[in-house]
């Protein structure tokens, strides 16, 4: 039973705006500023926790999961870069096709790979169409993925895509620039994307300031992620996620 993923869908037809904080174990200092983090992401009402990277090399995601899901109840969903990054007390998980790209090992080898671990874990599997666009700048994804992200002013391309994934039963699509990219998804994609599907939009990729969230979620982002910018300023989370509580008040009525 999808019970985290159903509530998204439920909410997100309401027009309901919300946020997730990227946590990058490599990037987490000590347990100390985690736990401040942490604690800023409670009061501040953020709605999930994404925890990943393309390359994790530190042995830190457990205890990195494990002191995040001793402080709260905000669901943990795994972004695994691949199959070894997968942590069973997490509450979901990205179950990630880079449907951008054509690297088969994406699209279908590590799932074989993970599969009967997740089937037998009480873990919610979410089954996500992941798109790479161009930010400008190589990111590490791009890298380590081995392949080519969509045009950024391509959003024909995207579109199709997005409809395939939507198509082929995928329940989530997530358009990523890349952690650190220059350009976030150009607010005429998001839009153009939101359009096209039904199912919930995730976006994240160098959203680096308030108005940069604000311009996606008014696009038609259902999720916005936020990663390297709140490593380096964590009040902008504050500044952030009060941004998306005045939206659903305002917007919405909610
Ligand atoms: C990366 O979408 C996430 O995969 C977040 O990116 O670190 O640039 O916020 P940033």
């Amino acid at each position: 039973e999808k019970k985290k993923l159903n509530q998204l869908i439920a909410r997100k037809e309401n027009g309901r705006k919300f946020f997730a904080l990227l946590i990058d174990p490599d990037k987490v200092h000590d347990r100390a500023s985690l736990q401040r983090l942490v604690n800023m992401a409670i009061e501040n009402e953020v709605d999930f926790f994404f925890v990943g990277g393309s390359l994790i090399v530190s042995d830190s995601l457990s205890s990195c999961i494990s002191d995040i899901k001793s402080a709260t109840d905000i669901p943990i969903i795994l972004f695994p870069g691949n199959n070894q990054y997968i942590d069973l007390q997490s509450d979901a998980i990205l179950y990630l096709s880079l449907i951008s790209g054509r690297n088969p090992d994406l699209l279908i080898g590590q799932h074989v790979l993970s599969a009967p671990i997740l089937k037998r874990s009480k873990m919610e599997v979410w089954p996500t169409g992941y798109m790479l666009i161009d930010g400008g700048n190589k990111t590490s994804v791009s890298y380590m993925s081995n392949t080519n992200p969509i045009p950024h002013d391509k959003s024909d391309i995207a579109v199709s895509t997005a409809i395939a994934g939507e198509l082929l039963g995928l329940q989530l699509i997530y358009m990523d620039a890349g952690s650190g990219a220059d350009k976030m998804v150009s607010e005429k994609m998001i839009a153009s994307v939101k359009r096209a599907i039904d199912i919930p939009l995730i976006i994240g990729g160098g959203i680096d300031s308030v108005g940069k969230a604000k311009s996606a979620w008014k696009s038609g982002a259902d999720v916005v992620v936020v990663g390297n910018a709140i490593e380096q300023n964590p009040q902008l989370l504050i500044e952030m996620t009060e941004a998306k509580i005045l939206l659903n008040q305002q917007l919405y009525r909610i």
